[in-house]
């Protein structure tokens, strides 16, 4: 039986937080209970993975299949985002954007008042069969759209209530923020100009301005959450214990160089290079933040030079899986790379491996 949580959009009111104030954040910006007290806004991105195996292993009552657990590492990172995301950044809203509501002709935004249903992965289905029953944040959910439009790409609301919602925007919801007691925006990745592997993420930075204009005209205060994995080829056979860890590891040495790097460029608050480091990263890794997530996410934020906050990285059947937090208001410390260190492992052009990629 799942837990379901109602709340009414664009009640900004929270209860009075009694947490010790969250590290890192001045203290001026800190209200009496803790939070930050900034007003509306995008107050924080966090990339936030999907694979289903996380839900699985958090055994919550909304998934059917049961675990042992499993991608600890992982999941207490998420652990460490939602304590933040309820302390510290205390949104109207999260806005999602996942790769796997594919949608080929033009972007799509969840306009749907109150999802419901049950989300199935095709190809994990013993893994997340999950029963969702959430509230969308319509007035920003169509004011995206319309900036989305008025920015030229070609977009449409969702108003069929029943449409199912995808694994990936279930997943990272789930693990933000398992009570739903946020109302959400949901936006699709429209595949169509992202075919090659040389991936034009333009569309992406346009759709991240769009909702950024969105979020400051309807004055809400939101958290951003791109649902990507990083490295994304993974094995074809899985152990006869799905979370047997035993099992688990990067699907070579070369996937997971690649995205140390880019974790270092994270770290290390080199946005811009990072924006240029991407394509590259898709091509090595046929990574998943080809479906643009990422890029939307940065681009709302207005591409930071500050340093996004690495809160885990671990590996799902192979694929490499970061929990990230941007905060433009309280940065976390930088990493500097290694004086004369250069993004891209030196064997670069070594083919890779192409059996058992998803797209
Ligand atoms: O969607 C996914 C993924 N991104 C990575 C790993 C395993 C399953 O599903
Ligand atoms: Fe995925």
């Amino acid at each position: 039986m799942s837990r379901v949580f109602h709340v009414t959009v664009g009640d900004r009111r929270r209860p009075p937080q009694t947490a010790p104030a969250p590290a890192g954040v001045p203290v001026a910006e800190l209200g009496p209970g803790g939070g930050d007290e900034r007003g509306p806004g995008i107050v924080a991105g966090f990339l936030a993975p999907h694979p289903p195996h996380l839900i699985y292993a958090e055994n919550p009552p909304q998934n059917e299949p049961r675990s042992r657990g499993g991608w600890e590492l992982l999941r207490w990172a998420y652990q460490e985002a939602r304590r933040r995301l309820r302390e510290r950044h205390r949104p109207d809203v999260i806005v999602v954007h996942a790769p796997h509501w594919i949608t080929m002709v033009g972007h799509h935004v969840n306009c749907v008042p109150n999802p419901r249903g049950l989300s199935v992965e095709p190809i994990f289905p013993h893994l997340l069969r999950y029963r969702y029953d959430f509230r969308t944040d319509v007035e920003l959910a169509t004011a995206i759209a319309d900036c989305a439009a008025d920015a030229g790409l070609v977009t449409r609301k969702l108003t069929n209530p029943g449409v199912r919602v995808d694994y990936a925007t279930i997943g990272a919801l789930h693990l933000l923020n398992p009570d739903w007691d946020i109302p959400v925006v949901s936006l699709s990745a429209n595949n169509n100009p992202y075919f090659y592997s040389d991936a034009d993420l333009e569309q992406m930075e346009r759709l991240g301005a769009a909702t950024r204009r969105a979020v400051e005209q309807t004055g809400r205060r939101a958290v951003l959450a791109g649902s990507n994995s990083l490295s994304h080829l993974h094995w074809d056979r899985e152990p006869d214990l799905p979370e047997d860890m035993a099992a688990e590891h990067p699907y070579d040495d070369h996937q997971y160089r690649w995205d140390m790097d880019l974790l270092t460029l994270v770290r290390a608050g080199r946005t811009r290079e990072l924006r240029a480091f991407l394509p590259r990263h898709i091509e090595a890794t046929a990574a998943e933040v080809k479906a643009g997530s990422l890029s939307w996410l940065l681009s709302a934020l207005g591409w930071p030079e500050i340093p996004g906050d690495v809160l885990g990285y671990g590996t799902i059947i192979g694929t490499g899986n970061a929990v990230i937090e941007w905060d433009p208001a309280s940065p976390a410390r930088p990493h500097p790379a290694p004086p004369g260190w250069a993004p891209g492992p030196d064997d670069a052009d070594r083919p890779r491996p192409m059996t058992g990629a998803r797209s």
